[in-house]
């Protein structure tokens, strides 16, 4: 059919399908493509001459991306977005009793209904290439796999692997997809065809693949039996109610789809799941969370300067500093992106152990199997490092992750361009220093920016790009582009204190302080930030971040804009009493052998205060998230961040802003400036200037205008 996305041959009895969304980036299914799939399929039933039908992509890196979600967030009612969850169910249906085999040929990215359709074919068959990676991403959109994929893929893999899946949304590589059961056959890419194309020729003679229940005797246990998954499903509950705080009601929805469908069967399976399909479409958390999704797919094409320059291509990196920002640095920039990776410090101790702990970065993979030995072996063997400067001639891009000191990190630049090639970049990872200071030692300063990342680097996605008054155009995208190698968002700031993160947190920070000063309970701040949505409360989170280092960015910032960020108080005598979090063993909290306990009532004394539940809840919440507001609309003001969008989306990935909320900005904007204003001037009245609100809310306030249009 002309203008359809599916195209077909017949050879030697199989009818060969090609899906290929013509002038899309990738395949995804909307009405049109349903409508398509239904008439290849009426075609297909009634041809005499085709006996089996195999599906293959028509798109390099892509098999099919899911349904179309931007058709899905245009629905404006529950019912019409249940009509489009059962339309989609109704054609795979029509896949799953298709009275002829079907098979998918599985090569690139399989997701959402992309896999669900996978799940209705007869037969899936997956090339073991790193691109093909399959999972349901519904849940990290606040909807459910609608369109039978709660009841598909527990009735393949058993329900607890399904859960597993479904209820984190996660993706899979396709060896451990195989090894799942949600694919019977994995292949090299060059295969991919033939071999599809024979296991449906045999399942049109008759052959039909037997697939073993996973999982022995506790299998059988656990999921083989109604007693046994009514254990799974009551703590597959406690776990989401854990991890999503009552936030996020898409895991607790799939799970209920899972549940009715295993009791009751398919069909009302089916049913269930589109309805509670249609209610989670149009619930304002699937908004920000669809919302963040497209603000993160544009940044990932977004060089970080206006028509930038291609990226110059990093070979080769290397890095002064072995600690622990220099190590975690050095493995992650292995692991995602391959390069050759030299790692210097003053003295060969430092350096073996710094070595040692990016290799650790690489095995970790390698434990959880998401790796094979060949590749981890490949990996390691990249890495290497000294106390000289020898390798550094051959150095694309240099990061520094030097003691935080302007001294030192000069002297560390000048040394660098001694001896690394004209063109290589230098970027520091200083979090506090402006990179226009760093950057007057060097004798090209065009190539020097800021690579600031967060601490422990391997798991914290966000990268601040810090370009200084004189930095290239060039060197920014290159900046940019290598942060996305090593599978990072990086977000271009200004080359101000405390960039964005700092900026924003610090006021957060010191606020918490206040409050305890005020006579909060530690645990208290933190478990109401943490049912507000953050991953971990203030005080935990200065635990985490060292004390001295929290102290030293507070200074900074203080020196920089004043009054309006004086340091609390209460962290004064911390730092003094050694008292420097985690990695002192005591903070905040008490911690032994690695892992946090209590609160250590010992930091009342210190700090001269006494627990008494003197602040309302509602105004804890209040006076911390505002204070966090305000400065996130000055700073954008000051044109810290480029847009509303990297603001939120640097929050949300930088310290956990809760994504259901959109980030900071688009927070603002819910509540809306004039309420955020009048509750600001009350705190002001009370509290003093820290809370009075900054001008872009003012003139928000009273134009009626908002960060989002
Ligand atoms: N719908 C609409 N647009 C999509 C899309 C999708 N599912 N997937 C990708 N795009 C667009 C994206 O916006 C961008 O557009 C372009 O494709 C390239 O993407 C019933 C309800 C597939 C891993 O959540 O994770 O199925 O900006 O830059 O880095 O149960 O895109 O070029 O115009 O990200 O190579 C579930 C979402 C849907 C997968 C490719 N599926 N996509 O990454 O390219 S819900 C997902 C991704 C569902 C059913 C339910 C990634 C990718 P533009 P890109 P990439």
């Amino acid at each position: 059919m002309p203008g359809s996305a599916l195209a077909w041959e017949v050879a030697d009895g199989v009818a060969l399908v090609t899906i290929d969304l013509k002038g899309e980036p990738v395949n995804k299914i909307s009405r049109s493509v349903k409508d398509d799939f239904l008439a290849t399929l009426e075609a297909l039933e009634r041809d005499r001459a085709v006996q089996a039908v195999a599906f293959f992509s028509g798109k390099p890196d892509t098999f099919i991306a899911g349904a179309d979600i931007e058709e899905f967030v245009a629905l404006t009612t529950a019912a019409e977005a249940e009509r489009l969850s059962a339309e989609g169910q109704e054609m795979l249906e029509r896949v799953a009793r298709f009275p002829k085999p079907i098979a998918a040929g599985i090569h690139g990215t399989c997701l959402g209904g992309g896999l669900e359709f996978a799940l209705a074919c007869h037969y899936r068959v997956a090339t073991d290439h790193p691109k093909t990676q399959l999972g349901l991403p519904e849940v990290q959109l606040g909807i459910l796999p609608g369109a039978g994929g709660c009841q598909r893929l527990p009735r393949l893999i058993g329900v607890r692997a399904a859960l597993d899946l479904i209820l984190a949304g996660k993706t899979e590589p396709a060896q451990r997809a195989f090894r799942l059961g949600i694919v019977d056959e994995l292949v090299h890419p060059a295969i991919l065809r033939d071999v599809t194309l024979a296991a449906v020729k045999r399942m049109a003679g008759g052959w039909r693949p037997r697939r073993k229940r996973l999982g022995g005797v506790a299998g059988w246990l656990l999921d083989g039996n109604p007693l046994g998954r009514s254990v799974v499903f009551r703590t597959a509950r406690k776990q989401v109610l854990k991890q999503t705080g009552g936030n996020y009601p898409a895991p607790l929805a799939a799970l209920e789809a899972v549940e009715h469908g295993m009791k009751r069967g398919l069909g009302e399976g089916l049913k269930r799941e589109s309805q509670l399909f249609g209610q989670l479409a149009v619930t304002d958390v699937s908004r920000k969370l669809v919302q963040i999704f497209f603000a993160t797919t544009q940044l990932k094409k977004d060089l970080g300067v206006p028509n930038a320059p291609p990226p110059c291509e990093v070979r080769r990196l290397a890095i002064v500093g072995a600690g622990f920002m220099g190590s975690g640095i050095a493995g992650t920039a292995v692991l995602h992106a391959g390069v050759d990776v030299r790692l210097k410090d003053a003295d060969l101790a430092r350096v073996a152990k710094g070595l040692a702990a990016a290799r650790d970065v690489i095995d970790e993979r390698l434990k959880r199997r998401r790796m094979t030995k060949y590749e981890h072996a490949r990996l390691v063997a990249l890495l290497s490092g000294g106390d000289r400067y020898a390798g550094f001639g051959r150095a694309d891009l240099v990061i520094e992750a030097v003691f935080e000191d302007l001294g030192v990190k000069q002297q560390v630049l000048r040394e660098v361009e001694s001896v690394t090639p004209e063109g290589a970049v230098f970027a520091s990872n200083t979090s506090t220093i402006p990179i226009a200071k760093i950057a007057e030692a060097s004798a090209r300063p065009e190539q020097v920016i800021g690579m600031h990342f967060f601490s422990p680097v391997p798991r914290m996605p966000l990268l601040e790009v810090i370009p200084g008054a004189r930095t290239a155009p060039q060197v920014i995208s290159t900046a940019v582009a290598f942060g996305r190698r090593m599978g990072k968002t990086p977000v271009v700031v200004k080359d101000n204190p405390g960039f964005w993160i700092n900026r924003i947190l610090t006021p957060y920070m010191n606020e918490a302080g206040q409050l305890l000063q005020a006579g909060v309970a530690i645990d208290e701040l933190d478990r109401l930030m943490v049912e507000w949505g953050f991953p971990v409360g203030p005080i935990t989170l200065l635990d985490e971040v060292g004390l001295d280092v929290a102290e030293k960015v507070a200074g900074v910032m203080h020196d920089a804009f004043g009054e309006r960020f004086a340091p609390a108080p209460a962290f004064a005598g911390m730092v003094k009493d050694g008292r420097l979090g985690r990695k002192a063993g005591k903070g905040f909290y008490r911690y032994a052998r690695g892992k946090k306990g209590a609160v250590d009532s010992a930091v009342y004394q210190l700090i001269g205060t006494e627990p008494d539940g003197g602040v309302r809840p509602a105004e804890i919440i209040q006076r911390l998230v505002l204070v966090m507001l305000n400065e996130a609309a000055r700073a954008l003001g000051d044109g810290i961040v480029r847009s509303p969008r990297d603001g939120d989306v640097a929050a949300i990935f930088g310290f956990g802003f809760p994504p259901f909320r959109g980030g900071p900005l688009r927070h603002a904007d819910d509540l809306g400036a004039p309420r955020v204003v009048g509750e600001l001037e009350r705190l002001a009245e009370r509290f003093g200037t820290r809370f009075a609100p900054c001008e872009v809310l003012q003139a928000q306030a009273s134009r009626g205008s908002k960060f989002y249009s």
